[in-house]
Formats: structure tokens, sequence, C-alpha cells
């Protein structure tokens, strides 16, 4: 079947608005199908739910997309997933090197580029030590690319100045499943989404940033018979509307709403004791570090945190929080999801180890449908950040840069002098642009990520980047954008298909995407621009058997296979996952340590077909959590007293503010404003506010209205809806004419980094 745009349009529409959806919607091929000569296997480029797509070739170009039947999104597809060909095409696809000449950028030939860039490296690393310059990564690159340059800046410069975007994303649900279990990444699956009755959705708006998965929410309601869902979010976003109830509540509160609950399931009876006595430990943090503590200790810490205690912190009615925790520890199995909601707070950590206290403590873990499930938010930031090790304190593949161990096999592995890698973490993504804007960093290197725009509290940030005496390269895709316009140097970059790769998804699943046509002009696959500048930098300090020995790599296969090796042995195990065998499957699950192993659904359970579960725990019957072997392959739950967010409203700053998505728009709407059918659906920025707050500052929709906050002001158009709280007001991220980030607060969770992007106070005036 051919659709229309129109089609294509309502399609999307209904596949959004979860009342409309039904198992009846047709599939459809997307705009140009029948144009397209060949069909190659991909994924789409955007969000870390990872469909499955074909995109249809005819004369070297894509003209279309369809979803892939055969994979976990069965075919369906959201509206930027069927949009993806124009992106490729858009009128400000940078095709050559710019170099800034004074205020202009002018062309040169990739020569020069490199020659320019290279020498600008090692002259920096020469006369300042390699902590003089840094790189700036994205879970939007193709693990291949970010394994590489972890690889090279770590082991081959020595250094760990190499964070990235994911530290703006991802940070805090990593170092909550590794704190709680002892190894990041989600044990369940979305298969868990056809077996669990209860759906417990905290902090995550599914209808608009994960639509496909959201999908499988509401296929499972309609044919489960009695299937709950609750909804956990200050905003009655397109998500909660189909909830069988919505918990609001005053941002940044929702860690005393979750003590009650397990205040609750304590006090009725709910608890598992068989998984408290058998697979839990119970820690607290005395003088800066762990410290065990009992059950029944933990059970006296919950004491205070009564409903009606939690009901004054967070004006989320106590009848609500009773009736969740009765759900929540009652249903057959039941399945957390959250997102950013949880992620971007200064307590981001701990929010995340609450809700893993919650299964854990009514053993709703580990079987079908009851598992404490992280959505991720960008393609590649599980495989390529996460796994691979692309932030300041990972090494790759569940090891630490403050391990000694991990660092010595580190170095053998790679075959480097003992002693290379640095024992100290590196700064995080908002650090390094501190360092930047203090000249310590002289040199930066940013790719696949655009922080001119994405970063918080963005004017000294921007003020930095612009910095005359620092030397900043932006590879992109295009040109201008709010980032490139710093830089001193523009590399042209090859998009999605235009290059081959892997990404790692939200369930553990591995997906290779195939090269489908030629990159546009003179843009290459970052992979290449990175093994180029590696073996030219090398070179240039006086390297270069090194280089050609660790660094020379002919295409992404063979870092691949690296990659493989890597795992070798790890908890993550890929040996299984060949390149022949990528190119054929629908996505790998790991651990998968043999060619002829099936992929693994879920984790940390013999009896549902952990394949690692008795060499990690040779004595275990079922259940291990055998990341944390320090505390006998048990799992933590966690005391973690309530606190606020950094930035709570006050008299001179009344309201809350939120920033996030739509679902049209990606980011920094780079790629989907180009897209004229999602720009006509969602042209512009506005700020969201409610009727009740609208009518006492006398607002109406369309009216313009003046934000501000401690750091800065913008003015946008209002749309009044009731979908914000009393005092929330909201704001999309997208668009670039309208940084919302000028106002968004910096500070960041202690453990995990990750900024607060959700809550900060602002005034909120007519104009
Ligand atoms: N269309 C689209 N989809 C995307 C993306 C995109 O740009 N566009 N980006 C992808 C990426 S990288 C990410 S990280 C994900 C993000 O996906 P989500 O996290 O689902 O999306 P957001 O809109 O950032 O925020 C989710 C919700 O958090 C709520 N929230 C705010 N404060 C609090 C709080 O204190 N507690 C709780 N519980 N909730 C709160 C907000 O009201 C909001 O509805 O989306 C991915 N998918
Ligand atoms: N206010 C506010 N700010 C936020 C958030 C929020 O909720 N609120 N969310 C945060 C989160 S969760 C995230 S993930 C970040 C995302 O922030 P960013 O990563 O900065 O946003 P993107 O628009 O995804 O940037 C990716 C860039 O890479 C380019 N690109 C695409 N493909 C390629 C390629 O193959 N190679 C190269 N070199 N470039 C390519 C794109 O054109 C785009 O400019 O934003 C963060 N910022
Ligand atoms: S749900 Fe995410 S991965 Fe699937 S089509 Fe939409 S943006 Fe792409
Ligand atoms: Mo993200």
């Amino acid at each position: 079947m051919n659709v229309t745009r129109r089609q294509l349009l309502k399609y999307s529409a209904a596949l959004a608005a979860a009342s409309a959806i039904g198992l009846e919607l047709p599939l459809p091929q997307g705009v140009g199908a029948a144009q397209a000569e060949k069909w190659v296997k991909a994924v789409c480029r955007y969000c870390g739910a990872g469909c499955g797509v074909y995109a249809g070739v005819s004369k070297g170009k894509v003209v279309a997309v369809q979803g892939d039947r055969d994979n976990w999104n069965k075919g369906f597809l959201c509206i930027k997933g069927y949009y993806l060909p124009s992106i490729l095409y858009a009128n400000d696809r940078l095709k050559y090197p710019l170099v800034k000449r004074g205020d202009e950028f002018v062309k040169i030939s990739w020569k020069e580029a490199m020659d320019l860039m290279t020498g600008r490296f090692a002259e920096t690393i020469k006369k300042n030590g390699a902590n003089s310059v840094a790189f700036y990564g994205s879970g939007q690159a193709y693990t291949e690319e970010s394994y590489f340059m972890n690889k090279f800046f770590k082991g081959g410069l020595g250094t760990n100045n190499i964070d990235g975007n994911p530290r703006l994303c991802m940070a805090s649900a990593a170092v909550g499943y590794v704190s709680t279990f002892g190894k990041d990444e989600p044990m369940g699956a979305y298969d868990d989404i056809y077996h669990s009755d209860c759906f417990f959705i905290i902090g995550s708006n599914m209808a608009e940033a994960h639509p496909v998965i959201f999908r499988l929410v509401n296929e499972r309601k309609q044919k489960g018979g009695n299937v709950k869902i609750i909804m956990v979010d200050p905003r009655k976003t397109l998500s909660a509307r189909i909830a069988d109830l919505h918990m609001s509540f005053v941002p940044g509160t929702d860690l005393a709403i979750l003590h009650a609950m397990a205040h609750v399931i304590i006090k009725e009876n709910l608890y598992s004791r068989d998984f408290v006595s058998n697979h839990l430990v119970f820690k607290t943090v005395k003088d800066d570090k762990p410290a065990k503590v009992s059950f029944e200790e933990y059970v006296k810490f919950l004491d205070e945190y009564t409903p009606e205690t939690a009901e004054k912190i967070s004006k989320c009615p106590k009848d609500d929080i009773i009736k969740a925790a009765r759900w929540f520890a009652r249903s057959k199995a039941t399945m957390s999801l959250w997102c950013m909601g949880l992620n971007q707070r200064t307590r981001g950590v701990w929010v995340n180890n609450l809700v893993h206290n919650l299964h854990l403590l009514t053993g709703q873990i580990c079987r079908p449908g009851a598992t404490t499930f992280s959505l991720t938010g960008q393609p590649n930031a599980c495989g390529g950040v996460r796994d691979g090790g692309l932030l300041s304190h990972l090494l790759p593949y569940g090891r630490l840069i403050a391990n000694e161990k991990d660092r010595e096999e580190m170095e053998k592995f790679w075959g480097i002098p003992k002693g290379r890698i640095q024992p100290k973490p590196g700064p995080t993504a908002v650090d390094i642009f501190r360092s930047f804007n203090k000249s310590e960093i002289k040199a930066l290197w940013v790719a696949c990520t655009n922080p001119g725009q994405s970063l918080p509290n963005l004017t000294p940030y921007r003020k930095g980047m612009e910095g005359k005496d620092t030397f900043l390269v932006v590879s992109e895709a295009y040109h201008p954008t709010r980032t490139s316009e710093l830089a001193d140097l523009v590399l042209p970059a090859a998009l999605w298909v235009e290059k081959d790769g892997t990404y790692g998804q939200s369930e553990r699943r591995y997906q290779y995407l195939e090269k489908a046509v030629e990159p546009q002009g003179e843009a290459r696959p970052d992979l290449m621009v990175m093994v180029e500048f590696a073996n030219r930098l090398l070179k240039a300090l006086g390297r270069e058997d090194e280089a050609k020995r660790l660094f020379n790599f002919k295409n992404s296969e063979e870092v691949w296979n690296e990659i493989r090796q890597c795992s070798k042995g790890t908890a993550y195990d890929f040996m299984g996952m060949t390149r022949a065998r990528m190119k054929k499957a629908h996505g790998v699950q790991w651990p998968c340590p043999t060619e002829d192993h099936p992929g693994t659904v879920r984790r940390y359970t013999a009896k549902y077909g952990d394949p690692l579960l008795k060499k990690f725990d040779p004595q275990a019957a079922d259940i291990s959590f055998y990341g944390a072997k320090a505390d006998g392959n048990k799992a933590t739950v966690w005391l973690r007293p309530y606190k606020g967010p950094a930035e709570p409203p006050d008299a001179e700053y009344p309201f809350a503010l939120t920033t996030g998505r739509q679902i049209e728009h990606w980011h920094t709407g780079t790629m989907t404003l180009k897209v004229p059918e999602l720009k006509r659906s969602a042209p512009d920025a506005y700020v969201e506010i409610n009727p009740r707050d609208a009518l006492k500052l006398g607002i109406k929709s369309r009216d313009k209205v003046k934000l501000t906050s401690r750091r800065g002001s913008i003015v946008l158009e209002a749309k009044v809806v009731d979908v914000p709280r009393d005092g929330l007001v909201f704001v999309p991220m997208h668009y670039p004419d309208k940084l919302i980030n000028m106002l968004t607060t910096d500070a960041y969770d202690a453990m995990s980094k990750q900024p607060e992007f959700k809550i900060c106070a602002v005034k909120v005036e007519k104009v």
C-alpha cells in the first residue's frame, strides 16, 4: 500500500493519540515507496526504541522508508521515521569542510582541514600535555565510532577528557542500575510489555518520545483484560490520557511518593519475604561511604514517609499513592518505564534507585512482565556510550577507570604500555565546557551533537565555544547549527545510511545498519575521519608505529570485530554477534556468547534463559544479580532520603519551568525542522500554561509571554492547555531560534553529573 502525505500525518496522529490506537491501523509503506528499486535494512535514525526500517533506494537516493515487519516493532513506525528520507536532502546539508576566517566560513579541502586540526591538537598536546585536548561525543554516533574514539583518547593519547551527550540523558539511569544491581542496562525487554498487568510509567511521555513502544503498551491494555496503567508526571501529557491513574505532583517531589509507596507496601504486607531474604541487601550512606543496614532499619527509615507526609510534600493525593502501591504490588506482573522526568534531576540517581526498590521489595522482577525498564533516549546511547564506555569514568563493557584491574586488563587488550590509562576519571559533559571556558582544555572536537543548543545554562558555554584562544572542531551533517556557527573548523559528516555501523538500543538489542547510498559532496563517515585523525596525530607526536599497530582500521567491520573480542568474558559478551549474522538478523540481544545462541531476552534469571548466570554464579538456583558480586550477588535497596530540586520556585520566581519533547521533532531540530511536513505540523516554540494560571496572569493562547529565570529570559507564544499542573510551565527544546537553555540550570546530580533540565524557577509575565 502506498499512502499520501495527508494519510501519513493522520496515521501518525492516530498512533500518538492514545485513545485512537487500535490494531486495525494499516501499515503504510511511506511516501515514495512505489519508486524504490531496492530496500536496504537499517534502523530508524532517531529514538532509542530502535525501530527496524527498510530504506527504499532509487537512482542512488533514499526515496522512502518502511517499517521492518520482522523486527520487534512489527513494521510500525512513528511519523519521524516515515519522513527520514527528507533529512538527507535538506538544503543546508554540509558538503565540504569549512574554516572560520574572521567572521566568515570558507570552504577548504579535506587535506587542509586535517592538517589544521591535527596541527592544532599536536601543538597543544606538546605544549600542555594530553589533558589539554578533549572529545565530546554522542549517543547517536555508531558503536564503532564511539569505541574507536574512546580507545584513541584513553588508550592512545592517555587522557580521560572524553565524554558524550548521554551524560545529559542516560547517566542517572546508568548509575542507578550500577548502584542497585552492580551492572548497567535493563534486565528485561520489550517482550515484558506483552506479559505485564500493571505499567508504572514515571517521568516519561512515551506517546511522543517513544511512540512505537507506547503502541505496544496500548495493545497490551486493549487485549490484556484487567491491565492497569499508572502515570506519574506533573503534566497531563498525551501519554497520561490513557492512564487508569494519573498521579500529578509538584515537580521534583516524586522521591517522597516512591518512599510512601514502599511504606504502604510494607505496612500492608505486600512485600515478598522470599525476595527480601534471598536477593537483597539494604544500604545507606554514612561518612560518604555506603554502609549496610538491616531490613528492619529500612522499615524504620520508611516510617516518616507516610502517604499523608508524601501528600504534604508533593501535593499528590494520598489515596492515589495508596492505590498505586497496591496495584504495583498485587498485579501479576508490574513493569516500570521511565525516562528524562527521572534522569534529568539533581536527585536523578536516587529516584532511579527508588523505582528499583519497589520492584525488589515486591519481587516484581526477573520474570515475564515484571521488570524495571529504563527507556533509552538516543539511538545508540546504550551501545556506543554506556556499553562501549565513551564516558569519562568508564572503560568498555562494564569496566571502570577507577579500577586498577580494569585498567590493566584494557591496557593488555589494547596492547599499550601499563599505566597509559590515567586512573582519574575525566571531566563530564558540563565540566568539559567549563574547562573550555577557562582555556584549561584548549582544543575540543565535538561530533554528532549540538551543545551550543542542548547544554543547560547556555550563555557562558556559548561564549566559551566562541573563545578566540581555543580551538573548536565540529563534525556535522548541516551548517549552520547553533554549535557549528561557533566553531573554528567544521567537518562534513555522512548521515545515517550514508555509512554503515551498529546501534545498541533499549532492550540490549544490537542492530546493524547497512549503507544504502553514497555520502553527499565531500561528506565522510565520522569513523574514517577519526581513524585518519588518530593516525596523523600520533605521527605528529612521533608515534607512527603505534598508530599503525593499533589505530589503523579500514572499515567499521574491523572495529566491530575488536569490539566483540573486547566484550568476551564480560557480562556483555557479544561474541555470537558476527557481522555476517548481524546483517541478516533483525537485531540480537546480548548477552550472546556464541553464534548459535539466540540472544537473551531476560537477564539475571536462569529459568528465563540468561546464558551467563551459571558462569558468574555457579551456586544460583535461579535468580542471581551476578553483577553485584561484592554483595554476594544480591541487589541493593537504598535508603535515599527525600530531597527536592536544586532550584524550587520561590516568591521572586514563582513558577517551575520544565522542558522536553514534541512528537514531531528531534532535539535541536537540525533534522526534523527540515522536513516540511513536520515543520508544518509543529512550526515554532511555545510555552504551555494551564488555564487556571493563565487566568490569574491575564494570559490567552497566542499572547506573547516573557519567561525569566536567574540566567536569562525568552519571549514565547502562550499555549493555554490543561497539561502542566498549577505552577508549572513547559517549553519544548527543539527550536534553534528560541534557545530555552538560556534559562535552564546547569546544577547536576552529584553521582551521575546529569544536569537538572527538568526543573528551574521562572517568572511568567505577559508582554
Ligand atoms: N519526538 C521525540 N522523541 C524523542 C526525542 C526527541 O527529541 N523527540 N529524544 C529522545 C531522547 S534523547 C530522550 S532522552 C527521550 C526523552 O523522553 P521523555 O523523557 O519521555 O520526554 P521529555 O519530554 O523530555 O520528558 C518526559 C516527562 O518528564 C516530566 N517531568 C518533568 N518533571 C518531572 C518530575 O519531577 N518527575 C517526573 N516523574 N516527571 C517529570 C515532563 O512533564 C515530561 O512529560 O526521548 C527520545 N525520543
Ligand atoms: N532544555 C532541555 N535541553 C536538553 C534536554 C531537555 O530535555 N531539555 N535533553 C537533553 C538530552 S536527553 C539530550 S539526548 C540532548 C540532545 O542534544 P544534542 O545531541 O545536542 O541534539 P541533536 O539535535 O540530537 O544533535 C545531534 C547533531 O548531530 C548531527 N548529526 C546527525 N547525524 C550525524 C552524524 O552521523 N555525524 C555527525 N557528525 N553529526 C550528525 C545533527 O545534525 C545534530 O546537529 O539534549 C539535552 N538537552
Ligand atoms: S518510535 Fe523512535 S525509533 Fe521508532 S520510528 Fe519513531 S523515532 Fe524512530
Ligand atoms: Mo536524551
